[in-house]
């Protein structure tokens, strides 16, 4: 049996005809997105049901997109879950995978990660090989995305088998920034791992910021205050995720949220 593409069914439920429009005319109108990240991990079982209640939350903080995914333990049906609890909410619904065990066919987009400054092939081009007719198959649109792992790493580093890019180094950053804009990605995300215990340094993002053009610049990893949030996106954040303070402390993101945006 065939099942409809997911493009079609897009279309005539979402205000969006494309999530990378969405995101980048966001951008333009309001200066810097923020992202709130549902690791499907952590959310199973008893702690699924207040997925929805949770996403409803975010969208009237402000939230204006969510990432679904994480670096261990998730499959195909957990992704599956948590999307369908997100989907309906008004923004899109976005995966982050870890692995090819991370594709929802229900999400609205994928961010089609390369993690480049990864050892290991397999993290670079290798899932990404035998995820791509998956992708192809449901219909997901792609958002090519250089991961670049700085600092702590967390999770994402030690699964990922990465050389983290150490926090007083920026102009190695940069390098890898226009790396990735040569080989014509659209975004960027300088992941300081989840649960970083300082965010990505502001003169990091600045040198990644001056090279990106129009390359979209993500940052996360750590973020947990107003002022870390204002201060990624002063320095060239387009958008922060955060993940963490999601789980422990929503309240504290309507102020997160509130930082970032124009008056
Ligand atoms: C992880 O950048 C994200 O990929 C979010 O990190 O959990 O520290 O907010 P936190």
């Amino acid at each position: 049996m065939r099942l409809p593409r997911r493009k079609a069914l897009r279309r005539t439920q979402n205000n969006w005809s494309s999530v990378h429009d969405y995101i980048t005319n966001k951008i333009a109108e309001e200066g810097a997105l923020h992202f709130t990240l549902i690791d499907p991990d952590k959310a199973y079982g008893e702690a699924l049901k207040n997925v929805r209640k949770l996403g409803k939350f975010m969208v009237e903080a402000g939230t204006d997109a969510f990432l679904v995914g994480g670096s261990v333990g998730v499959s195909e049906r957990d992704a599956d879950a948590v999307v369908q609890e997100l989907k309906g909410l008004g923004v899109p619904v976005i995966l982050f995978p870890g692995n090819i065990t991370g594709i929802s066919r229900y999400a609205d987009a994928i961010l089609f990660l390369s993690l480049l400054n990864s050892d290991d092939p397999y993290f670079i081009i290798g899932a990404q090989v035998l995820g791509a007719p998956i992708i192809e198959r449901y219909g997901l649109e792609t958002l090519p995305t250089a991961y670049i792992i700085v600092g702590y790493g967390g999770a994402a580093g030690y699964v990922g088998k990465a050389r983290p890019i150490p926090y007083d180094r920026p102009e190695i950053g940069a390098a890898y920034v226009l790396a990735a804009r040569m080989m014509g990605m659209k975004y960027a995300y300088l992941e300081a791992g989840s649960g970083a215990p300082e965010p990505i340094p502001p003169t990091f993002i600045r040198y990644a910021a001056k090279v990106k053009k129009n390359l979209t610049l993500i940052v996360g990893g750590g973020i947990r205050s107003p002022e870390k949030a204002k201060a990624a996106v002063r320095a060239g954040a387009d958008i922060i995720v955060t993940g963490t303070i999601v789980e422990k402390d929503p309240e504290k993101c309507v102020e997160i949220i509130k930082s970032i945006k124009r008056k």
